[in-house]
């Protein structure tokens, strides 16, 4: 593949995110997605997804294929099927509970029994770092977590926004051996940002393409 003069390369990456209930995996997809924020908690049922197209670099754009797994479905049988295929795995938790870092050695594991000798790419991520002042997973401890299964590591705020963008980015940019340009590399660094609201935009729904079960609930798709 060569980046001659003026031409452009469409790939399609499909992202998985798994972790424990409430460590907000539905919270950073639609941050990333629609740029918003729900502080209820609304339980993720089987699967939902999302489609964003990005520009990598000027040569590639990439469409992403969110899959965000309910926690629940740990253990349960659908589990295999929502993760086939994957390019990235994310693996989330929430750093004000250490169960839900704990878990993740869980969540590691089966998503490796599922893979069939296909290795993704993965990532853990410590979610809500807003909350830094009830933090209850020591940044070492993630750190080690990380270089020990040789995975990507980053902190992040589905609520702020803060590095939730340069997450998907820069896994995206790994696994298609992008590098990508100084300033992306830079915005990996946690910075504190205002909460911003913002109203909703319009989405438009698209069918989802995947092969799956009548259990699984399909919600928010949104293709920019
Ligand atoms: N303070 C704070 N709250 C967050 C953050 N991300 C998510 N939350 C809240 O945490 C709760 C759970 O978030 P979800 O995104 O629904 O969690 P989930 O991982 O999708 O949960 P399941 O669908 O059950 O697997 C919600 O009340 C969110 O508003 C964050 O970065 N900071
Ligand atoms: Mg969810």
């Amino acid at each position: 593949m060569s980046d001659s003069e003026g031409e452009t390369f469409e790939k399609q990456v499909k992202i998985v995110i798994v972790g424990d209930g409430s460590s907000g995996k539905t919270s950073m997809s639609q941050r990333f997605s629609n740029d918003k924020f729900t502080p209820a908690y609304d339980q993720t049922l089987g699967i939902d997804y999302y489609l964003k197209r990005i520009n990598l670099t000027r040569t590639y754009n990439v469409t992403l294929a969110i899959n965000d797994i309910g926690g629940q479905t740990l253990g349960g049988a659908m589990l295999d099927k929502y993760i086939y295929g994957a390019d990235i795995v994310l693996l989330v938790y929430d750093i004000t509970n250490l169960q839900s870092f704990e878990n993740l050695e869980d969540w590691y594991h089966s998503v490796m029994k599922y893979c069939a000798g296909r290795k993704p790419l993965f990532a853990v991520v410590g979610n809500k770092s807003d909350l830094e002042h009830l933090r209850a997973v020591k940044p070492e401890k993630h750190h080690q977590f990380a270089k020990d299964r040789d995975m990507l590591s980053y902190f992040v705020s589905a609520k702020t926004g803060e590095s939730v963008e340069n997450v998907f980015r820069q896994v995206t940019a790994h696994l298609m051996h992008v590098v990508l340009p100084k300033n992306d590399q830079d915005g990996a660094r946690i910075i504190k940002a205002p909460i911003v609201r913002q109203e909703s935009q319009n989405t438009t729904p698209i069918q989802p393409t995947s092969p799956l079960g009548s259990q699984s609930r399909t919600s928010v798709c949104n293709l920019q």
